[in-house]
């Protein structure tokens, strides 16, 4: 949220991310669906591809235009002044987030609504993988960290608990240490967002609006009224748009410098395929690139136990885990014992199995080409083929310039490449009665985790 701030800072100063209270929707008289932020002067249209209000024809992550399923939606529910209630009779970070705990207290569960609401059964926001496309999902977000900011005052004040260091346990991948993901992240452990830093200098929120017997007139806003029955600020419906501002914003009050490193944000989650430009010397055609196949092995480390354990005799046995074996201890041979050599850019991923990236660069061109190969630490020993792609050599070109680390590729015979992803995976193999391999296999890298340098298994083998 602070990265998407200050982002939209660059352009204008005086953006401050605004957070959609979906209480005050959930509490208006009639269907939710009806309030006024459904319209082109908010959120533009709430049902089906959005075409009204400032986010109309935005893209979506479905390969098509943003959508939405307000109306007539069944599956999401708002969150309620009785949720935050209830987060806020707790005194432990661990009684409100999931894992570890389930129930009405969970920040996490209350999250989930809305999201259902406004995406309903094919938009945007109901995906984990899409949701990020609807402007609204940061709107609602910014609330969630909002209801986040109310209870860690509370551990303050009622419950004397400190909120920077309440982080819970059991809380599978996302322990205290562990380091958050995205690359410009990584350099912050996830207590670290527990920090009183954030709070103290880039952000506060705006209390939400509230109105009373006493200031039936406190909603604050054209676009909110009071309802006189129970004492709550509602929004009005889109029968009521006009335009002007409503929601209340979350207002950055350091305006910081934006640190040079974010500008590069991305995701280390392998879920989409990596799109690559294909672009030589700032011509993307991708006819102009051939593949070559390269292996990329990895050895178990030595020192490492990890959580899955054999279960006999009524236990689990955690002098090993079940990947572990006198043999498998061979490979070892070619390692070196000792704890693995951690990079402070790299991320840890305790399950095992991570992506080793592999980029080409062009030394005769301008161009890269970015893939990731999956490799397991639990094994022994892992062997991943990726296949990368360079520019085509042009069939006159000769390139004899010497040069070490790097891979030259002529049009000569025996070529390593194949015109095509799928031509370079059938190379590598051979096509009999029987798959084989055909040890057609131009590149070979192998991770380390020594700090000495230089060490490759070759040399031992
Ligand atoms: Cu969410």
């Amino acid at each position: 949220m602070i990265i998407l701030e200050e982002v939209l800072r660059r352009y204008d100063s005086s953006v401050s991310l605004p957070y959609w209270d979906s209480t005050l929707d959930f509490d208006m008289a009639t269907d939710p669906s009806q309030s006024i932020i459904w319209t082109s002067q908010f959120l533009g249209n709430g049902q089906g591809t959005v075409t009204t209000g400032p986010f109309a024809r935005w893209p979506g992550g479905q390969s098509r235009l943003l959508t939405r399923g307000v109306i007539n939606n069944r599956r999401g529910r708002l969150i309620s002044k009785q949720n935050i209630a209830n987060v806020l009779t707790r005194c432990r970070t661990g009684d409100v987030s999931s894992p570890p705990s389930i129930g009405d207290s969970v920040i996490e569960a209350h999250h989930n609504g809305p999201h259902n609401f406004v995406g309903g059964s094919s938009g945007d926001m109901s995906f984990l993988q899409t949701a990020t496309y609807d402007p609204v999902f940061f709107m609602h977000h910014a609330f969630v960290d909002y209801i986040w900011e109310l209870f860690r005052q509370r551990q303050r004040t009622v419950c004397n608990i400190n909120p920077t260091i309440d982080y819970p346990a059991n809380v599978n991948l996302h322990e205290a240490d562990r380091r958050m993901w995205g690359r410009n992240l990584s350099e912050y452990r996830n207590i670290d967002g527990y920090a009183d830093f954030w709070t103290e200098n880039w952000y506060r929120y705006e209390p939400a609006p509230s109105c009373s017997r006493q200031n039936p007139n406190g909603c604050g806003s054209q676009y909110l009224e009071c309802d006189l029955t129970r004492y709550v600020c509602v929004s009005r419906t889109r029968s009521a748009a006009s335009p002007a501002p409503r929601r209340r914003k979350r207002a950055v009050i350091h305006p910081l410098a934006v640190a040079e490193d974010i500008e590069d944000i991305s995701i280390n989650i392998q879920y989409y395929p990596l799109q690559n430009t294909y672009s030589v010397d700032g011509e993307p055609d991708s006819r102009n690139w051939v593949y070559f196949p390269v292996q990329v092995v990895n050895m178990r480390l030595s020192d490492y136990t990890y959580a899955c354990y054999p279960y006999y005799e009524g236990e689990y046995q955690k002098a090993n885990d079940i990947y572990f074996s006198p043999l498998g201890a061979y490979i070892y041979n070619f390692s070196k014992p000792g704890t693995p050599k951690e990079f402070s850019k790299c991320m840890k991923y305790p399950s095992g199995a991570f992506p080793v990236y592999v980029q080409s660069n062009g030394i005769n061109y301008y161009g890269a080409y970015t893939d990731y190969a999956i490799v397991d630490s639990r094994l022994p020993l892992t062997s991943s083929m990726i296949y990368i792609g360079v520019r085509k050599p042009p069939s006159d070109g000769v390139w004899n310039r010497p040069c070490s680390g790097a891979i030259r590729l002529t049009q000569t015979l025996p070529k390593m490449f194949k015109s095509s992803i799928t031509d370079a995976v059938v190379y590598t193999w051979k096509l009999g009665d029987q798959l084989e391999y055909s040890g057609e296999i131009s590149m070979v890298f192998t991770c380390l985790y020594d700090e000495n340098w230089p060490w490759h298994m070759a040399k031992r083998l």
